[in-house]
């Protein structure tokens, strides 16, 4: 645990600040976070299974209807204090990239602005076959609150199915979005690590980037796990950030 006047003078004192955030800075929100068990339909599933193209190519209508089921819980949702308090914290470092691996739009609802996303977005299907966008944006689904079932929609070029626009276990990150966060984190002075387990790669490298080029490493999660030299706050994302961007 690190004092929060240490870390609040780091805030202030850095030029380059990178942020990571993951699942946990959504909770908040509502959103069940990745390792938090599945509920209803898919409650008998490990996520890591059900996030993979083998398992859309087995059963394409439960893991379409998971995504959805999903869009749905992100599209009633709001922002939460800790998404704010990023944005706000991005008007006052005078240069601060926002990495996510959280594939909703809440950063982006809450005022951030140009986050990268390293696992795509749920809002942005694409043909599993031809990899077109479809032209209009599909309704916004009203699933029941156990989910269900749901054949993926065909793509009006090929007639392929959709599938979701976020990046599969097994499938590479978009190469844009990645090249960027990595030397966003060899320029950083200081990452913030905000929600995430830590566990999937490569995102996870970020903190290695960062400590590699001595930059200040800074958790918040309620279960910390630091490595020697990282600075943290065990909390929830929505109430520490806004005590430290107050
Ligand atoms: C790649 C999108 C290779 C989908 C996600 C075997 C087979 C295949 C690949 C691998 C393999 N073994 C290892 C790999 C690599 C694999 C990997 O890293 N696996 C891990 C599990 C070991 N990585 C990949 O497959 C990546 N691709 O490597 O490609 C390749 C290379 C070259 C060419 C071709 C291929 C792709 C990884 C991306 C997977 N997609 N998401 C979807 O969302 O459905 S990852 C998914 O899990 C999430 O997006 C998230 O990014 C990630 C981790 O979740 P977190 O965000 O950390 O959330 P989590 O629930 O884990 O933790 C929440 C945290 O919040 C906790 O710490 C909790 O304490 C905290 N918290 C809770 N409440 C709060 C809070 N914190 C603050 N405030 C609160 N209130
Ligand atoms: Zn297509």
């Amino acid at each position: 645990m690190t004092a929060q006047n240490q870390i609040i003078e780091a805030l202030n004192a850095a030029r380059h600040i990178v942020v990571l955030t993951g699942a946990g800075v959504s909770a908040e929100s509502g959103i069940p976070t990745f390792r938090d068990p599945l509920t209803g339909l898919w409650q008998r599933f490990d996520p890591m299974e059900l996030a993979s193209a083998q398992a859309f190519r087995r059963n394409p209508a439960l893991v379409w209807g998971w995504y959805e089921w999903r869009r749905m819980k992100v599209m009633q949702a709001q922002p939460n204090p800790a998404h704010r308090a990023l944005a706000r914290l991005a008007k006052h470092t005078p240069q601060m990239i926002l990495v996510t691996q959280n594939v909703d739009d809440l950063h982006e609802r809450a005022g951030s602005r140009d986050v990268i996303h390293l696992h795509g977005s749920l809002l942005q299907p694409r043909c599993f076959a031809c990899a077109r966008e479809p032209q209009s944006r599909l309704p916004v689904p009203n699933e029941p609150e156990q989910g269900r079932e749901l054949e993926p929609p065909r793509c009006e070029h090929c007639g392929g199915r959709l599938r979701p626009g976020v990046v599969w276990f097994g499938e590479s990150l978009p190469e844009a979005a990645l090249s960027r966060a990595f030397s966003a984190a060899q320029e950083a002075d200081l990452l913030l690590v905000v929600g995430t387990s830590g566990v999937v790669y490569p995102a996870a490298e970020l903190p290695t980037i960062a400590r590699s080029v001595g930059a200040r490493v800074i958790h918040i999660n309620p279960q910390l796990s630091l490595e020697d030299g990282d600075w943290g706050i065990a909390g929830a994302a929505g109430e520490i950030l806004p005590q430290l961007i107050a």
